[in-house]
């Protein structure tokens, strides 16, 4: 089937398109009242991702309100660790949970050996359900976490504030360590690979906590185990080249090896200039971002300022797609959502003559 809007597709590979492609991290999310009203009547946030007719509704909830070209699977990077039998959970009000946590060098080992699409079946029935409600409208993204963020979480029993453990582990066990990154890269593969097979049409890896790591242990323990998994992706389905993107947060000072990855797109978060990122990258991959997210709280002519500064920035040609430097905040007003995906519309296309 061919897609009604594929300037995000056309973007990632750098060829020419009309105005600047944007979509947003957490697009579908709980800034939205529908979003929240859909995750009560699926009781948890697991039900709902478990759900694929719930979370392909929540999928659609942003595009129904706002002119985004692409489209981001409903679900979580934690799918993982959970079918690696860690028992995620979410306590009401706190951040994710795991029943089960790696400590040991034994504990790694002890991991049991998982058919990542199988176990996580009810992700390519979502996927497979989104992209017939889509219908070619836009394309439709997949996601992983990277095997150093979710190792991190696989540490740690959650999030943290300091990594403290899981950077233990890291210093005092990196044979170990390496054993769990290697695990998990081909999980990750796996699980990429199916939602390709079930329909995804762009895969990104959230490296969220790469940008805590030195600078050689991020090449070590992060982007050595990312460019592994991209080496391995499905580059082409239904006659189209599939894209995939590396976003690595605080992840600037390594743009270098970064665009080297193998990646098509490689994710910016807010805190490079994107001037600079795109003379660095040297035209050799597509670059995703940067606004902050934050910005959102200000003013619409705050957010269309910052928009306009951001696209003049990048300049003329091909190969950008406009983001958020991260996921977008609960307490954003909807409103100003669609004062940024407009402007980006309105004001990009003299930068595509
Ligand atoms: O209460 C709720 O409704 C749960 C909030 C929530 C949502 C909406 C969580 C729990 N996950 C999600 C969805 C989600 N997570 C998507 C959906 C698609 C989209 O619209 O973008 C995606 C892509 C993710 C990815 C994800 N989960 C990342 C990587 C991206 C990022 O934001 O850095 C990470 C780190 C997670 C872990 C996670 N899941 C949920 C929370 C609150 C967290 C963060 C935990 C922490 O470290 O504090």
């Amino acid at each position: 089937m061919s897609l009604k809007n594929d300037r995000f597709l056309k973007a990632l590979m750098r060829e020419p398109v009309d105005v600047t492609p944007v979509w947003m991290m957490r697009q579908a999310g709980r800034y939205l009242p529908e979003y929240r009203a859909t995750r009560k009547q699926a009781g948890s946030f697991l039900d709902l991702c478990k759900n694929a007719e719930l979370a392909c509704e929540v999928t659609m909830q942003p595009l129904r309100r706002y002119d985004f070209d692409a489209a981001i699977l409903f679900s979580d990077i934690l799918t993982i660790p959970d079918a690696f039998g860690q028992g995620l959970y979410f306590e009401e009000g706190e951040g994710p949970k795991f029943r089960k946590v790696i400590r040991t060098a034994a504990d790694v080992e002890n991991l049991p050996e998982v058919n990542i699409a199988a176990e996580l079946e009810y992700v390519m029935n979502a996927v497979s359900v989104i992209r017939k409600e889509l219908n070619g409208a836009v394309p439709l993204i997949g996601f992983s976490g990277s095997p150093w963020t979710l190792a991190t979480y696989m540490i740690e029993g959650g999030g943290s504030k300091d990594f403290r453990l899981a950077k233990q582990f890291m210093y005092d066990n990196p044979e170990a360590m390496h054993l769990l990154l290697d695990k998990l890269a081909d999980a990750v593969t796996d699980y990429l690979n199916a939602q390709i097979d079930a329909g995804a049409q762009v895969v990104q890896i959230f490296d969220t906590w790469g940008g805590i790591l030195t600078p050689s242990c991020y090449l070590e323990f992060s982007l050595a185990y990312m460019k592994k998994i991209i080496a391995n992706l499905t580059k082409e389905r239904e006659g189209r080249r599939v894209p995939s993107i590396v976003f690595t947060k605080n992840g600037g000072q390594w743009l270098e090896p970064i665009v080297a990855s193998g990646a098509d797109g490689v994710g910016l978060d807010w805190t490079i200039d994107i001037a600079e990122a795109k003379r660095r990258a040297g035209g050799a991959v597509a670059l995703q971002g940067n606004m902050d997210p934050t910005m959102l709280y200000a003013s619409p002519a705050a957010i269309r300022k910052e928009v306009d500064q951001i696209l003049a920035s990048y300049g003329s040609g091909p190969g950008h797609v406009f983001n958020l430097g991260h996921g977008i905040t609960p307490q954003v007003n909807p409103d100003h959502v669609s004062v940024f995906v407009d402007s980006v519309h309105e004001l990009s296309g003299q930068y595509h003559k």
